[in-house]
C-alpha cells in the first residue's frame, strides 16, 4: 500500500491529496506531527530538510510534490493524469504549477513564518514584501485566469492541485481584491470541486491553527 506523510492542514500535502482523490488512488496516511514521533523521524531522512509530503511505496520514496504527482500519474490510477502525456501540452501545466506555488504559496508562507515567530523575533519587512509579491501575483493570475475555467489546457490537473490550497490559504490571510473577479471566480470553482472541498473538510478541526487566521475569511 502506498503511504503519504503529511499533515491535514499543510497546503503541499493537500495539493498531494487533491491528485489522489482525484485520480482515486487508496493510500496510508502518516501524519506528522508531535503525536507521532516515529514519523517525524522518518521524514527527516527520507527528505533533504524534512519537509512533507513524502511518497514511500516499497522501497520507492518521492519527495516534492509535484514530483510524486507524476509518480501517481504513471503508477496509480486511470483517471486522466495530473500532467499531460503531451510533452509539449505538459508545459502550460508545469509552467502554472510552478506559478501558484512559487508567487503563492511562497510569499504566504513567508507571512505565516513570520507570524508564528516570538513578537520580538519578526521581520519587520516580511509582511510588506510578501503582500507586495502577492498584489503582483493576484493582478497576472486574474488576466491569465480571465476567460478560463482551470488553470491551464483546459483541464484540471496538477496546476489546479497547486492552486486549490495555494488561494484557500492566502484568500484567507491577504484577501483578493473584488475587483479580480476571475480569480475569485476561479478560486471558488477550485472550493466547489469534491477534491478540494474533501481536503478542506478532512482539515476542519485544523484549521483553527492557521496562524493568519484573523486577516480574513476563508469563504
Ligand atoms: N517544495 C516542497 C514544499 C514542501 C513544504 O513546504 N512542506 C511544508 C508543509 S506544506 C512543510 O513540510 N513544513 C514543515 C517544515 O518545513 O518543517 C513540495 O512541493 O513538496
Amino acid at each position: 500500500m502506498l503511504r503519504v506523510y503529511g499533515h491535514p492542514l499543510a497546503s503541499f500535502y493537500w495539493k498531494v491529496l487533491i491528485a489522489l482523490y482525484e485520480r482515486a488512488v487508496p493510500f496510508e496516511f502518516l501524519m506528522v506531527d508531535g503525536e507521532h514521533p516515529e514519523n517525524a523521524q522518518a521524514i527527516a531522512r527520507l527528505s533533504p530538510t524534512g519537509q512533507f509530503p513524502v511518497l514511500v511505496e516499497a522501497d520507492r520514496v518521492v519527495v516534492e510534490s509535484a514530483a510524486i504527482i507524476e509518480y501517481l500519474d504513471l503508477n496509480h490510477g486511470t483517471a486522466a493524469p495530473m500532467v499531460p502525456a503531451d510533452r509539449n501540452t505538459a508545459i502550460e501545466a508545469r509552467q502554472m504549477d510552478g506559478i501558484f506555488d512559487d508567487y503563492v504559496s511562497a510569499p504566504l508562507t513567508r507571512m505565516v513564518l513570520n507570524a508564528i515567530r516570538p513578537p520580538d523575533k519578526r521581520d519587520p519587512h516580511a509582511d510588506g514584501e510578501a503582500q507586495a509579491l502577492l498584489d503582483k501575483s493576484y493582478a497576472w493570475l486574474d488576466r491569465w485566469m480571465t476567460g478560463r475555467t482551470w488553470a491551464a489546457n483546459d483541464e484540471f490537473g496538477i496546476a489546479d492541485c497547486s492552486a486549490g490550497p495555494a488561494l484557500y490559504y492566502a484568500h484567507w490571510g491577504y484577501p483578493i481584491p473584488e475587483k479580480h473577479a476571475a480569480l475569485r471566480g476561479y478560486r471558488a470553482r477550485l472550493l466547489a470541486r469534491p477534491s478540494i472541498a474533501r481536503a478542506i473538510d478532512e482539515a476542519g478541526p485544523w484549521l483553527q491553527y492557521f496562524p493568519l487566521k484573523d486577516r480574513g475569511t476563508p469563504d
